[in-house]
């Protein structure tokens, strides 16, 4: 009996051996070797098709591509969490994240708060409405219910058009429930980056709906990439992102996004 158990505790103890050094190989073998490639926490409000959405699970899309070709260019690996938008912002200021990209227009309010990298893709505010809609320019929404995500650029122009108290906007916690509710007739109109909403009107034939661009009204933005202030990683990026626009893989990965070259004037406008 006490051989029995001696014996047993051996086996036990060889397979917990087996198992820890099974465990530490894996390890290594993640980063194919190379275990100077530092893999960093991306954090991302993935419901803003064709920027960042998920797919079966999967967070996909023209940022997902970009941020992986600039953190190559880089000599990092990302992790890419849809956490959702408000989170983000608190995620990059308690420094819990590395990075975010979140198709994040650059602008001073968030400068004081934030760090971002040199400008990487061009953006307006633009109008959605149904096809039979009397709306065909920004003025008209005043008085009409407009839909837009909490905390946008979007919701800022139209606050500054009408007010911010203004009743009829409803805001949202993500642009898809926004477009939701124009679908569901609880909204006249929906306000957000242009490349998303004629994005979806392509997408969704069915749904009648129309885009409206208002230049008066809506001013040009530019995404960037978010981080933490005084983050060190933002340097190595904003080279990162300069050299993949030289090199042609930001042309390669827009191509297969938007079929088309991209105008890397207008970025760097
Ligand atoms: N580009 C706009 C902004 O930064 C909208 C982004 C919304 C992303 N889900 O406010």
């Amino acid at each position: 009996m006490k051989k029995l158990k001696l014996v047993l505790t051996m086996v036990t103890a060889a397979f917990v051996l087996l198992l820890t050094a099974c465990g530490t190989s894996e390890t290594s073998g993640e980063n194919g070797g190379k275990s100077e490639e530092k893999t960093l926490r991306v954090v991302t409000d993935a419901a803003y098709a064709p920027f960042e959405y998920l797919d079966k699970g999967e967070v996909t899309g023209f940022s997902v591509d970009f941020i992986n070709a600039v953190a190559k260019q880089a000599g990092y690996k990302v992790k890419i969490e849809n956490v959702g938008w408000d989170p983000l912002f608190v995620e990059i200021e308690g420094k819990t994240a590395d990075l975010a990209i979140s198709s994040i227009t650059i602008n001073d309010k968030r400068k004081k708060t934030y760090d971002f990298t040199v400008p990487y893709f061009l953006s307006t505010n633009k109008i959605m409405v149904p096809k039979e809609s009397p709306i065909k320019s920004a003025g008209d929404l005043k008085g009409k219910t407009v839909a837009v995500q909490n905390g946008t650029t979007g919701q800022e122009a139209v606050e500054k058009m009408f007010g911010a108290e203004n009743k009829n906007l409803k805001k949202f916690e993500n642009n898809n429930l926004a477009i939701m509710e124009l679908k569901s007739g609880g909204a006249d109109a929906v306000v957000a980056d242009n490349t998303v909403v004629e994005e979806y009107v392509k997408n969704n034939p069915k749904d009648n709906l129309v885009v409206i661009e208002d230049t008066n009204a809506f001013e040009k933005e530019f995404y960037g990439v978010l981080f933490p202030k005084g983050s060190k990683l933002r340097g190595e990026f904003d080279k990162a992102i300069k050299e993949i626009m030289e090199n042609g893989e930001y042309a390669k990965v827009y191509k297969k996004w938007f079929n088309i070259e991209p105008d890397l004037t207008d970025i760097k406008a």
